[in-house]
């Protein structure tokens, strides 16, 4: 795995070479398995257990979530950009930060597909239950100077999850001054694609919560707190302050 990854980094990086943007440059150099990226065509393991994140989030939600839902943004990605070699080797990361530079007709498969795809190959590591865990270290510094406090944080994260109007996802995000931010993307737009990093984000597309939670949103974004694998959030925001 770790071969793969680093095999995926350095074919980023030469290929990127040619015409670096600012966030192409911040994704490539960083070096941490917290910021690995992924094939267009492999679908990533959900890498625990579907019940692992009960009561929070059931193990059904967690099973359609990736085998199917993650699965049909990997397999209509690949109907779209299959007969693409080069394209097909390209990290979808990378694909849905440079999608303003693709041809028309495959824009609408990577923003949609590709940022399905890269979304949730984001959105699996980064939960795990977190027993009542709060951000630490040089990321709680960053984030109390930005937010004043984790419950103000909180506040402010769990407006922006219910302000989105239909599918998408709120995100906490790097710009590239390394600041912290919060915002929010409808469908599966990436914050990729506008030239952020995302660190952690919350799915809030009706799939990702419906069958325990139907209707009752907020009640599944406040359970979402119990389920930041802290850890990991902290281990991304380190490797991509560094470049
Ligand atoms: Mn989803």
């Amino acid at each position: 795995m770790f071969d793969r990854r680093r095999f995926l980094r350095n074919t980023l990086i030469s290929t990127a070479a040619v015409a670096l943007t600012p966030s192409m440059r911040l994704w490539a150099a960083a070096a941490s398995d917290a910021v690995a990226t992924h094939l267009p065509g492999v679908l990533p393991p959900l890498g625990y257990a579907p019940d692992s994140l009960e009561p929070f989030i059931d193990a059904q939600t967690m099973s359609l979530h990736h085998d199917k839902h993650h699965k049909a943004y990997v397999d209509n990605l690949v109907k779209a950009i299959g007969s693409d070699p080069k394209l097909m080797a390209t990290p979808v990361e990378t694909l849905v930060a440079t999608v303003d530079t693709l041809p028309a007709d495959l824009k609408t498969a990577v923003r949609n597909q590709g940022g399905g795809h890269a979304n949730h190959s984001l959105f699996w590591p980064s939960l795990k239950v977190n027993n009542g865990a709060v951000p630490k270290a040089e990321l709680a510094t960053a984030m109390d100077k930005k937010f004043t406090s984790y419950s103000s944080f909180q506040t402010t994260f769990t407006k922006a999850a219910l302000s989105v109007f239909g599918s998408g996802w709120a995100w906490v995000v790097m710009d590239q001054d390394h600041d912290l931010r919060i915002i929010t993307l409808p469908n599966q737009d990436s914050p990729l694609s506008q030239g952020l990093q995302p660190l952690f984000g919350i799915d809030v597309w009706e799939h990702a919560y419906y069958l325990k939670y139907q209707n009752r949103r907020p009640e599944y974004v406040a359970a979402f707190y119990n389920v930041v694998n802290w850890d990991f959030v902290t281990e991304r925001y380190l490797a991509l302050r560094k470049v």
